[in-house]
């Protein structure tokens, strides 16, 4: 007997190319069968159409809402060539489709229109369409689907000399379900706009990164957003800020069961740290002696190290604390300049300090302490989606730095070098590359953050390392102050001192000088190499090998006995040498840690 005619069933709301399309078709043989609008153009273009309705024996019902979706069409479409499926259909009396050609209503266009209401947006949401488009794609072994008017000439080029391949199949099946997933990806979005609950699955920022890039906003596709804003509004550079400084903060925790914190600027951390106790100079260099009951909290004390480290990258930062935020905490934080604070919680004193400051507007970020990301993270590029694992490797002071490259009859690192490692890893691992970190007392003391070339980052690192320790000089910790002089103007001053940055001329002499009471004298060059020659016990780790010997001998200056990094350098070898030579113990550190 002769092969069954083919079938193909047209709906398609972009009407272009339409009629060559079924001209071809017809010229093929091929029965037509279409949806209302469609069929009405074919037919009065004198081409030979049936309605869908000769197959289903229904008419379309509910205004065009129930149009194709019948069994004698999904069935027709959804038939494999298998025994049982060619006994369903002929017991039903129904015939195979070869051919669907579908695109779908306009939704994007329509909720693009100002004051779209919702009920017009929902007429927009294609039901019939999908299912033929997904039909169709499911069963593209043997069935064609067409939902681009761009491929029916190719389309027909392959009809004509016989068959369409079975390489074409796949390629406008895959073409039809990305039509779907992201029709349905633009109404998921429209109705989180609208029935999502400000601050519940998504957000709306005041702008991006900055406050020409508009509109912005944060969301997520499944759950709930993992934070609540207590008070004030996160912006985009904030999220960003808060989102990497909570996950420092937690793992740190985690890894030595130590209260943590960081202080984040530009995505980048300027101090992070544990709750070691404080030495009272400590206290003194970070302005926190007279903080009542500091000695008694953790996550005081963490976060007094790391606001401490750097206190000029901490101006106007963004905090997290990975404990419930006591008033100690608070009382540091009111006093600051900073844009806001991420913790899983705040004590009734606390939030009532936080949510006084800045006039109500300072940011209070409350952050589900069990959430836990999905694997994989996305992110958008001039257009080009970029998907990864997240990296979620672990780090641990007992499982990630073990494999002492140098000395070679070294015993095991000491306790506090572990943990200092620990603290410097984890902050790398947040931090935008290159980065290099050294650290000391479960604290960052010093880190150097995107920079192109790695001796860079060391030596921007070393500086601030070194820039830290001066601090600690009787003379910087005795300086008297002209009244009423604010604290980051101390901490420009005391930065300039101990940087060694004297004035140039008269002007920036007194524009320097004006906030003292007795102007302390520069460090004479012996001063400051005495002085940091008392550095000891320094721990550094970089997110990337040493591509050579100069980062050892720069960490060398500044104190380091502990150096923890990735191999797989052409100067490994020279690199342990130097380190050795130094009296430096050379970790090596498994996992490469670029972030970005
Ligand atoms: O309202 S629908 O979801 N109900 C349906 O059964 C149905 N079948 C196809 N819309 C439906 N369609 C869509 O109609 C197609 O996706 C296409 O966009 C449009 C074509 O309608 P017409 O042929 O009447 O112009």
């Amino acid at each position: 007997s002769e092969a069954p005619q083919k079938i193909a069933i047209l709906s398609v709301y972009n009407k272009t190319g339409l009629l060559d399309l079924a001209k071809g078709l017809v010229k093929q043989n091929v029965r037509l069968l279409a949806s209302g609008g469609t069929s009405k153009l074919i037919k009065e273009a004198g081409f030979p159409v049936e309605d869908v309705s000769a197959i289903t024996k229904a008419p379309e019902m509910l205004s065009g809402r129930v149009k194709t979706l019948h069994p004698a069409v999904h069935a027709g479409i959804l038939a494999r060539d298998l025994a049982s499926d060619e006994k369903d259909l002929a017991d039903q009396n129904i015939s195979k489709v070869d051919y669907v050609i579908c695109n779908l209503y306009p939704f994007k266009d329509t909720i693009a229109k100002v004051n779209v209401t919702i009920p017009e947006a929902v007429e927009e949401i294609d039901i019939g369409g999908v299912t033929l488009l997904r039909a169709a794609a499911k069963n593209h072994s043997r069935v064609t689907i067409l939902s681009d008017p761009e491929d029916y000439h190719e389309f027909l080029k392959e009809l004509e000399k016989g068959e369409v391949t079975e390489k074409s199949r796949q390629h406008y099946a895959l073409k039809a379900f990305t039509h779907t997933a992201d029709y349905d990806s633009a109404i998921s979005e429209f109705f989180r706009r609208k029935y999502a609950g400000e601050g519940e699955q998504q957000l709306t920022l005041r702008y991006g990164a900055n406050p020409h890039q508009k509109p912005a906003s944060a969301y997520v596709t499944e759950g709930k957003l993992p934070f609540k804003a207590l008070a004030g509004s996160p912006g985009y550079i904030n999220l960003l800020d808060a989102l990497n400084a909570w996950q420092l903060v937690k793992e740190l925790d985690a890894a030595l069961d130590y209260p943590a914190a960081a202080s984040f600027k530009h995505v980048s951390p300027a101090g992070a740290a544990i709750g070691v106790p404080l030495t009272s100079d400590e206290r003194k260099v970070y302005m926190v002696d007279d903080i009542a009951g500091i000695e008694n909290s953790g996550l005081a004390q963490a976060y007094a190290r790391a606001r401490g480290a750097d206190r000029m990258s901490s101006f106007g930062d963004v905090i997290a604390l990975s404990r419930e935020v006591d008033q100690a905490t608070a009382k540091i934080i009111s006093r600051e300049v900073s844009d806001g604070v991420v913790a899983p919680g705040y004590t009734k004193e606390a939030l009532e300090l936080l949510t006084k400051k800045k006039g109500g507007k300072y940011l209070v970020l409350q952050m589900d302490a069990d959430y836990v990301p999905p694997p994989h993270e996305t992110r958008t590029l001039f257009g080009v989606n970029l998907t990864q694992h997240r990296n979620d490797a672990a780090i641990s002071p007992q499982n990630t730095f073990n494999s002492i490259v140098v000395p070679k009859d070294s015993a095991p690192l000491p306790e506090s070098a572990q943990r200092d490692l620990t603290v410097a890893t984890i902050a790398l691992k947040f931090t935008q590359s290159n980065s290099v970190c050294y650290a000391l007392n479960g604290q960052v003391i010093g880190l150097g953050a995107g920079q192109q070339s790695r001796i860079h980052c060391t030596r921007l690192a070393g500086d601030k390392a070194d820039n830290w320790w001066m601090r600690f000089h009787e003379r910087a910790l005795n300086i008297k102050w002209k009244q009423g002089t604010k604290r980051p103007e101390k901490s420009n001053a005391i930065d300039m001192l101990c940087a060694g940055l004297t004035p140039e001329n008269e002007l920036e002499k007194a524009d320097y000088e004006r906030v003292f009471d007795d102007v302390p004298a520069p460090f004479t060059a012996e001063e400051r190499k005495a002085w940091l020659a008392k550095l000891g016990e320094v721990a550094v780790s970089s997110d990337a090998f040493f591509p050579f010997t100069d980062n050892v001998f720069r960490a060398s200056r500044s104190g380091v006995k502990y150096i923890a990094a990735p191999l797989g350098s052409q100067n490994d070898q020279a690199c342990f040498e130097v380190a050795e030579k130094l009296g430096i113990t050379y970790v090596e550190q498994h996992l490469r840690l670029f972030h970005h």
